[in-house]
């Protein structure tokens, strides 16, 4: 994008002017924010324009969750006008860091809200026609804080900042029908822009509003009843972001929801595809979807339906579904894999259950035996075998994750259709998650081996003749980026980290397969080891935590305030405190996750082995240039394959072990013959910490009794974790191992989301 200064901070002033009525000098945060936006937002719109109306085949990506961010930063990047903006606020006195405050878009939970956002960017980048569809939450994901160590929730409250990166589309508006009520769904659409090549593509969110202003009529008629009120209720729908990441809650809401999004989008789409006068039959030659996960699986039986309207028969629109739709799967979790009741279906959305019983029945037909074959059974619709049945193509995100599909998760479904399943590994965009969050680092790389790895991330494999020559620009990059994590965190946490210390992060959602619990062991472990002395000259090291746990989720929110009860006791600790800090930071989101992956010295991806589909925080720290402490599960082992076993710290059961070890495991053996272990349990019912709640004492039942104690195996891995962790700890400093961590950033390349995109543009998409 061409930037010319005097123009740019006229336009600001006019907008400050019309919009605020003031100027640059009395504009508040608030203001200079909006204004600024504006002023790129208007000259956006040719590019815009002209990125929709190519005639290509397009993509839409149907989502539940999109986890943005900040939007300013990334944008101005993009278009390539970063440091002029810099500059041409800087001329008259105002600061682009003080945007900082600016709420993150969290319209997402974790890594598939991340992943969704990556793709868009790295498909604007790429030139993919690929465009994003999905619900504008009025609150995100709720915001965090601790008190007495607990977490407690607030609303996130993201556009009181305002929403200048939207723009409100009415004229697409639609209205989306309900048993109970009809809802007019109007689309926010946000431009996506490509890395300084002029593409912009679209995530279109919707929002519910009533169809007609309060029906006081009504209203009166019903003596204030039924549906006046709930015609007026439909701003609810999408009120708030379900917090859930990986457990199904069977909420109505959320089943309306999922249908909301789908069905206004398949209109819109629908509408403006018949406005070309083409037969409804030849739709998949221009259009495709992706499903991100079962949430938006209610997208198929839609289709059917508005096909079926429009006259097609049956085959004639299962044969459009089939061609058009595509399945991801991001998680094993048996509580994750999504089910609702028929009976509440089809009473809601009776034609659209319909549908899936018509789906249902042509299985039947084809493959009789309902114990292995099934889409609604015992009153239940199992929205994943939909998904599976009818469409194209079905992916796992990592290979080993694809391979648990096929061998265990959809075994008689891949046998029936092997041809449907592929992996497609996960990947995250270079341009937020080294260009943006670590400028320095970058130019650094720029400096040896140019600037075409910024869309070409394997070129990054380029720099490895130039490591040792990079070592002191590395440590010195990573030194100033520590300490302004530091001040950060002492700023917002209260808590003093000493820069020249270890960093060792851990940040992701709160869950019990990714083994925070075991990470607070192992801290425990070496307190206890250091205060008597039998673990000697401890490298100093800051443990550094950031998760949300889901606000029902009891043991998640149990190990937050542990971990916040070991900080209290460590960092309280005069002696111990000059070895070890432990900090949870709070309210971990999209922003926070940037200054923390470049400012790592360990990476910790410590899942059970089988449980992570994935992970993609795991290659951000990568391309930052982290070491992995690791097991072999998710992208890790794909991590491990490029950039070898020998530069990462890999421990535990595999997941073939973790099998075995299932069938006949007792944790309550292993605790007890191991003092280490039986000491770091012990503490959470021996008074060690305050425990008024009785959380504590929950989670070491937990790891003891009922009916599948320590389901995710923390005791069997703890020693091995220990031992490789204590390694890496006493191996960090050397140039041995910088030069690990660099080999890491080496190697990051196949991990680039161009190359995601990419592969799902050939494989599955079949659009250029
Ligand atoms: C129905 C409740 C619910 C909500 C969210 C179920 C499941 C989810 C998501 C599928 C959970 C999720 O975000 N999964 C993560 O997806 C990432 C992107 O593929 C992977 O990298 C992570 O390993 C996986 O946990």
């Amino acid at each position: 994008m061409k930037f010319q200064k005097k123009e740019f901070l006229n336009d600001v002033e006019r907008i400050l002017r019309a919009d605020y009525a003031c100027d640059i000098r009395h504009a508040n945060k608030k203001e200079l924010y909006n204004a600024v936006s504006k002023a790129v937002m208007q000259e956006v719109y040719p590019d815009w324009a002209a990125s929709s109306a190519v005639d290509k085949k397009r993509c839409g990506y149907f989502s539940a969750e999109f986890l943005m961010g900040r939007a300013i930063y990334n944008n101005l990047m993009n278009l390539g006008i970063l440091d002029d903006v810099r500059g041409a606020l800087a001329s008259v006195g105002e600061d682009l860091g003080q945007f900082e405050e600016v709420e993150d878009a969290a319209l997402g939970n974790g890594g598939l809200g991340r992943l969704a956002a990556c793709y868009l960017e790295s498909a604007a980048s790429t030139g993919l026609p690929l465009d994003g569809y999905g619900i504008r939450y009025r609150y995100g994901l709720f915001r965090q804080l601790f008190v007495d160590g607990y977490q407690k929730e607030e609303g996130d409250d993201w556009l009181k900042w305002g929403d200048p990166w939207s723009v409100r589309e009415e004229r697409d508006a639609t209205i989306v029908h309900f048993s109970d009520m009809d809802i007019l769904a109007v689309p926010y659409d946000m431009p996506i822009f490509g890395y300084k090549n002029g593409v912009v593509n679209t995530l279109r969110l919707w929002s519910s509003e009533p169809v007609r202003p309060f029906d006081f009529e009504l209203f009166d008629t019903m003596k204030g009843d039924a549906k006046a009120v709930e015609n007026f209720n439909a701003t609810k729908i999408c009120d708030v972001l379900y917090p859930n990441d990986n457990t199904m809650v069977g909420k109505m809401l959320r089943l309306r929801q999922q249908y909301f999004m789908v069905s206004a989008s398949l209109q819109d789409i629908v509408r403006k595809y018949k406005a070309t006068g083409k037969d409804l039959r030849k739709l998949p030659e221009k259009y495709c979807f992706q499903l991100n996960d079962t949430h938006p699986v209610l997208a198929i039986p839609e289709l059917l339906r508005i096909l079926r309207v429009q006259g097609l028969s049956f085959e004639e629109a299962f044969e459009v579904c089939h061609k058009a739709f595509n399945f991801t799967n991001h998680t094993i979790m048996a509580e994750a894999l999504e089910k609702w009741d028929a009976l509440a279906l089809s009473d809601l959305l009776p034609d659209v259950y319909e549908q899936i019983v018509a789906c249902q029945d042509r299985l039947s037909e084809q493959q009789p035996d309902s114990s292995r074959f099934f889409i609604v059974r015992d009153g239940i619709v199992h929205m994943a075998n939909l998904a599976i049945y009818v469409s194209s193509k079905v992916n796992g995100v990592a290979e080993i994750h694809t391979e648990i599909l096929k061998k265990e998760t959809f075994k008689d479904w891949y046998e029936l259709f092997p041809e449907k399943f592929v992996n497609i590994t996960n990947g995250i965009t270079p341009r937020r998650w080294i260009l943006l969050n670590n400028p320095e680092l970058a130019k650094v790389i720029d400096s040896k081996i140019g600037d075409a790895w910024h869309t070409d991330l394997k070129q990054l494999a380029g720099l490895k003749p130039y490591v040792g020559e990079i070592l002191p620009d590395f440590k010195r990059i990573k030194a100033e980026n520590k300490r302004k994590l530091a001040a950060y965190i002492k700023e917002r946490e209260g808590v003093e980290i000493p820069e020249n210390f270890i960093f060792d992060i851990q940040i992701k959602r709160l869950h019990e397969y990714k083994r925070q619990l075991m990470n607070a062991f192992s801290i425990l472990h070496f307190y206890y080891g250091i205060k008597e002395g039998s673990i000697k000259d401890f490298p100093p090291t800051a443990f550094i935590f950031g998760a949300k746990a889901a606000p029902g989720y009891y043991m998640a929110k149990a190990v937050i305030k542990l971990i916040n009860e070991i900080a209290k006791l460590v960092n309280g600790d005069a002696e111990v405190s000059k070895f070890m800090r432990v900090v949870f930071v709070q309210d971990y989101d999209v922003s926070y996750a940037e200054k923390l992956v470049c400012a790592a010295d360990v990476s910790e991806q410590i899942s059970t082995a089988g449980m992570e589909a994935s992970g993609t925080g795991n290659m951000k720290f990568m391309l930052n240039g982290t070491v992995t402490l690791g097991t072999m599960d998710g992208a890790n082992v794909e991590i491990c394959e490029e950039a070898g076993r020998e530069n990462n710290y890999i421990f535990g059961a595999t997941v073939d072990e973790v099998a075995v070890i299932k069938r006949s495991y007792n944790p309550s053996a292993i605790i007890n013959s191991s003092p280490e272990l039986k000491r770091v349990t012990d503490a959470l019912i021996d008074g060690t910490f305050s425990d008024e709640r009785g959380v504590l004492k929950r989670l070491h039942e937990s790891l003891v009794s009922g009916h599948e104690p320590d389901r995710y195996l923390v005791a069997y891995d703890f020693a091995d974790y220990i031992r490789v962790k204590e390694t890496l700890l006493r191996d960090y400093g050397t140039d041995a191992f910088y030069t690990k961590s660099l080999l890491n950033l080496c190697a990051a390349g196949k991990f680039s989301a161009d190359r995601s995109v990419k592969d799902y543009a050939e494989l599955i998409w079949k659009i250029k």
